[in-house]
């Protein structure tokens, strides 16, 4: 199984050697790839030097910050084009442990989508305020609402998707920016029929740096999950009334 683990930054400075260094001692088989929007505060030039001493490290420079979202489809081109069996989102920051990837390849044996869930039995977040615990709940309760699904936290960012999952999707239509990226992503698993486990995960917030989370990104979120959970209802209503008609002709 060839994994490659998936590391957008965008001014992840301090934080990006500790988590390359953390992931490379944790789980050495797995390549690495960073996919850095040319920051500002040169992490790009340093996930160069570390690439440069470490050939599992792979660097792919994008030209300017144009999202989660749009980091990651340029990461899984690039890693479904060069053959990788699994491919891991995690987070430069931190907040994604790298000695709790083992237990998501574990899992990812026997699941076309594993997430690393904060809000499953056993997992768990560190250093956040009331607050954000309350409004990541929040959004995974409206999402699931909305969407009909059985994740509890579908905004999670740390995951395993194995090829042929992403392989079913049409990544060109996907063009979430931020949280909604990992909504659309697992509401699109989830259409596919496809297998989804949550393993727990002890998610602890940044040290260094700052959030890129912004009131957009959780607006774009809502709008989004509303919008698509409208559509699919809507689909499944007409597809009702269509039903009896169909079949008397
Ligand atoms: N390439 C790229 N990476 C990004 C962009 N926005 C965020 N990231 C990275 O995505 C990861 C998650 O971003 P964070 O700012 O930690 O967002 P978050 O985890 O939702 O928010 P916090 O919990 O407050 O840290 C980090 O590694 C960021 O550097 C972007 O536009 N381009
Ligand atoms: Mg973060």
């Amino acid at each position: 199984m060839r994994v490659v683990t998936i590391i957008p930054t965008y001014n992840e400075r301090e934080s990006l050697p500790l988590t390359l260094g953390r992931l490379r001692a944790a789980v050495p088989s797995s390549d690495v790839l960073v996919v850095d929007d040319n920051s500002p505060d040169g992490t790009g030039v340093l996930a160069d030097e570390i690439a440069g001493t470490d050939e599992s490290v792979h660097v792919l420079h994008r030209k300017g910050k144009e999202g989660l979202g749009a980091a990651y489809k340029a990461g899984f081109r690039w890693a479904l084009e060069r053959g990788y069996d699994v491919l891991v989102e995690m987070d430069a920051d931190g907040s994604h442990q790298p000695e709790q990837l083992p237990a998501m390849l574990d899992a990812v044996s026997a699941a076309h989508l594993v997430i690393g869930s904060r809000w499953v039995p056993g997992g768990s977040v560190v250093n956040w305020p009331f607050h954000r615990k309350l409004l990541s709940r929040a959004g995974s309760f409206y999402s699931r609402m909305m969407l009909g699904l059985g994740v509890r936290d579908i905004t999670a960012g740390y995951r395993a998707f194995r090829r042929e999952t992403l392989e079913r999707i049409d990544l060109d239509s996907v063009d979430s920016v931020g949280y909604g990226f990992q909504v659309d992503m697992t509401f699109r698993v989830a259409q596919e029929g496809l297998k989804i486990v949550e393993v727990p995960i002890t998610f602890v917030e940044r040290e260094y740096g700052d959030s890129k989370m912004s009131g957009n990104i959780v607006l774009e979120a809502i709008a989004n999950v509303t919008r698509w959970g409208m559509a699919a209802r809507w689909a499944t209503l007409v597809g009702r009334w269509r039903k009896p008609n169909h079949a008397s002709s």
